[in-house]
């Protein structure tokens, strides 16, 4: 009787960790955008596609080189100074789309920028999910009013980090699907001497695991145990 007693929790134990193994998956970097030589990602996790569109026009002596993707995120350069520009005269505002053309579905974790507010132009915003394999769509992320005007250059500007599933109840996004956001600048005296900036803009996601054999056998195992148990 005490042996079997030994015998099973460490079965269980071990079932335990198959499974867990087999469900664990590392956040990554989706895309980033901070040298703006276009409105295409500097970078992408293989197999992704991502693009901003609706800037007035690329900074070349402007960036917001804190050196971090909105507060949380590290790696953005500290070096670069570049930045998407907007008026609020003319765009407005900024559009992301996302493309997952890998295999995997990947669930979209967060969303990172840097945005700084320049004399007399945007200095509010909405932040929404707009359209595309997420949902509910659209949803609102955030509203920012009055930011106050911050004209140094090359500084540590607002910094704006979103938990995605605090606001998402539907944050897969599946093989093949988009997901389109929006920022919506808003307040603008009309003299558009200067341009307020988004820069260090990232999307963090992680991929969603397959049911693996190994877990399978995991589970298996686990029924197996359970049932001697009884
Ligand atoms: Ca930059
Ligand atoms: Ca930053």
């Amino acid at each position: 009787m005490k042996k079997i007693n030994n015998k099973i929790p460490r079965s269980l134990a071990l079932a335990t960790v198959v499974l867990a193994t087999a469900a664990t998956s590392q956040a990554a970097v989706l895309a980033t955008w901070d040298v703006w030589d276009s409105g295409s990602a500097d970078s992408t996790t293989s197999g992704f596609t991502a693009m901003i569109a609706g800037f007035d026009t690329i900074r070349s002596d402007r960036g917001i080189a804190d050196g971090t993707f909105g507060n949380d995120l590290a790696g953005a350069s500290s070096g670069d100074t570049r930045s998407a520009a907007y008026r609020g005269t003319s765009s407005n505002v900024m559009t992301l789309t996302l493309t997952n053309g890998t295999a995997s579905a990947y669930s979209i974790d967060s969303l990172h920028f840097d945005f700084g507010v320049r004399t007399n132009e945007p200095n509010s915003f909405t932040a929404n999910y707009t359209s595309g394999g997420l949902g509910p769509a659209p949803t609102l992320l955030d509203t920012q009013t009055s930011l106050a005007q911050q004209n140094s250059t090359n500084g540590n500007l607002f910094q704006f980090d979103y938990n995605l599933s605090s606001s998402l109840a539907d944050t897969i996004l599946a093989a093949g699907e988009s997901a389109v956001f929006t920022v919506d600048f808003s307040f603008d005296t009309g003299s558009g001497s200067s341009l307020s900036l988004i820069d260090n803009v990232a999307l963090q996601g992680t991929a969603v695991p397959e049911p693996s054999s190994a877990a399978l056998l995991g589970l298996g195992g686990l029924a197996l145990i359970l049932r001697r148990r009884r």
